[in-house]
């Protein structure tokens, strides 16, 4: 039988070549882990009494979801055995989360989503965990949120783990990314992508369309010119982590973009800045795309609240740039 190399196989090259690598191992065989237990639940959500509202809102004002809650207090307790994190961020916390006496000499801090696009869950279509990894700031106390407010060039770890029709972990610590597969039968993740390169050229777009007349006028052309002129297929299935993933693939431009739903000329983005933009946009550009919020890129946008919100746009070289040099306002 001839196997892909195993993710423990890649983490132990990975240790002799690079033993300076040691905490980003055992950083990602733990969010593996996370994943492989997070699977296993989305795959029986409807027969476990998962599905459904957990009866709370978050601070962003949103239903949280059963499996929400789940995800949330897997990655915060899970986590805090390891010792390998200071602080957790999370869209499911309202503040930053101490990680207990382990995490008090930690080097590191992790913001997530624990569980992206969880509106899919009853539904039985995709959703994901996203992660972002940053080295902790001695000049703040650790559970301070600026530890968080970090432009996303300065991750060491971003990635996500996308639950479909099978289950991939997808990451990069600025080497290139890489995409591994869990074989369900054993339990072991297996490579099946390395040194991903988004495919430079734009055959789709992926958009809320019933936003479109919410938009802004440079926005609104850019999403026109790529339906109309330049005939791009519409794909979204509204899980940024099923949508970033294929475009990774196939190539295309994502876009998550600020609206006036009210009319009130001010114009609100809804995906959060420091756990689905920045690890999302340093995956696009490690894999040469490029990522904008219509202005700079992401990867160089330092926070100014742990849930902040971004205008998001991220894809293949070539479309980005064509959008910055044509259609930014
Ligand atoms: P959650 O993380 O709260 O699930 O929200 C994020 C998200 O689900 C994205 O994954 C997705 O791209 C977007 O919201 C879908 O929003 P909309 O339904 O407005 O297009």
């Amino acid at each position: 039988m001839n196997l892909p190399l195993t993710l423990s196989q890649f983490l132990i090259r990975e240790l002799v070549d690079h033993p300076e690598h040691e905490s980003l191992v055992a950083m990602i065989s733990d969010l593996a882990t996370i994943g492989k237990i997070i699977s296993s639940h989305t795959n029986k959500a409807g027969l476990v009494n998962m599905i459904g509202n957990a009866d709370k809102v978050n601070i962003q004002g949103e239903e949280v979801k059963k499996l929400d809650v789940f995800c949330n207090d897997l990655c915060k307790n899970y986590l805090k055995q390891t010792g390998n994190f200071a602080a957790m961020a999370s869209e499911e916390e309202d503040e930053v989360v101490d990680m207990g006496d382990f995490g008090k000499d930690a080097k590191y801090v992790i913001a997530f989503d624990p569980l992206d696009g969880s509106h899919n869950v009853e539904l039985n279509l995709p959703v994901g965990t996203i992660f972002s990894v940053q080295r902790r700031l001695d000049e703040f106390d650790r559970t301070d949120e600026r530890q968080f407010l970090q432009p996303g060039r300065n991750q060491v770890l971003a990635g996500y783990i996308l639950y479909s029709m099978s289950t991939v972990l997808v990451f990069s610590w600025g080497n290139g990314v890489y995409e591994f597969t869990l074989d369900q039968s054993f339990g072991e993740f297996l490579l099946t992508r390395e040194k991903m390169t988004i495919p430079n050229e734009c055959k789709l777009y992926s958009f809320n369309e019933g936003y479109n007349k919410y938009l802004s006028v440079g926005d609104k052309k850019f999403v026109d010119y790529l339906r109309d002129e330049k005939k791009c297929s519409l794909r979204y299935v509204s899980a940024l982590v099923a949508d970033g993933h294929r475009n990774l693939i196939v190539g295309g431009v994502y876009m998550y973009l600020s609206t006036d739903k009210k009319g009130t000329g001010e114009y609100k983005p809804k995906l959060r800045l420091n756990y689905e933009a920045k690890p999302m946009a340093y995956l696009v550009e490690q894999a040469g795309g490029l990522s904008t919020d219509g202005d700079v890129s992401l990867l160089d946008i330092a926070g100014e609240s742990l849930h902040q919100r971004v205008s998001v746009m991220f894809g293949n070289k070539d479309i980005i740039e064509y959008f910055l040099n044509n259609f930014k306002s």
